[in-house]
């Protein structure tokens, strides 16, 4: 059965492949798992219909048969374990795999999340500067640390993996902001990611959806 995810009917990141069903896709593209996408508005998104897929109401939501999963990172893991591409086989490093998976949710994602909704809700404010300052600063400490750990390996641990697929697109947020330039090896990192092929098809596929409800 071909699992199907909920994503924005049109997203407000213009097709840029930030939204949280872009790190499914490419899960699904890594792992060759066929997919399915069910296009939802904002305001479908908020019925209890679809709360009962995803209680937060937001996207994406993941269904299969009887299975209905939310929270972009426990859908990727479930691919991922599924299907051999994104998790070694091996227990220990497979377990160190999915620390990294959590690292990037629980560890780096929440500075720089904070920190864009501090650019597109508080810039009116007059503190916004002297918060924005703080803001980068901790965006900075942890990027500092994912730096010297990453070092000039091409990957978090080992082969590419769930981990980093997460990493990137938590770091792929960080956007115009010019703070992953300051650190070389993670803007390459980041790069690196960008030209797999499975990256690529999947933010292809998430941009013609954008594309194609621009038109008409
Ligand atoms: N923790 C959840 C997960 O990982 O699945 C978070 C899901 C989430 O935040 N979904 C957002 C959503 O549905 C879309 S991705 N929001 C609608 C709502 O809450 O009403 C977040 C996002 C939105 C927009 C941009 N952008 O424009 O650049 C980037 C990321």
């Amino acid at each position: 059965m071909v699992p199907t995810i909920t994503v924005f009917e049109r997203s407000p990141d213009g097709g840029r492949g930030l939204a949280r069903d872009m790190r499914v896709r490419w899960a699904f593209e890594e792992t060759g798992q066929p997919y399915a996408v069910r296009l939802v508005s904002f305001a479908e998104m908020k019925t209890a219909a679809y709360r009962a897929l995803q209680p937060f109401g937001q996207i994406p939501s993941y269904q299969e048969g009887d299975l209905v999963l939310f929270e972009s990172g426990a859908i990727v893991l479930h691919v991922a374990e599924r299907r051999p591409g994104l998790l070694p086989a091996d227990a220990d490093a497979r377990a160190r795999a999915i620390a990294w998976m959590f690292a990037a949710l629980n560890t780096v994602e929440p500075p720089i999340v904070e920190r864009s909704m501090a650019a597109l809700l508080e810039r009116q404010e007059g503190w916004f500067a002297q918060r924005m300052a703080l803001l980068d600063a901790r965006v900075r400490e942890r990027l500092g640390e994912l730096s010297r750990r990453l070092g000039d390996a091409d990957w978090l641990d080992g082969a590419f993996g769930a981990g980093d697929l997460l990493m990137v697109t938590v770091l792929q947020r960080l956007g115009s902001s010019g703070l992953l330039a300051e650190f070389a090896n993670l803007a390459a990192y980041v790069a690196r990611a960008e030209d797999r092929p499975a990256f690529r098809r999947a933010f292809d596929a998430q941009r013609d959806v954008f594309l194609a409800g621009t038109r008409g």
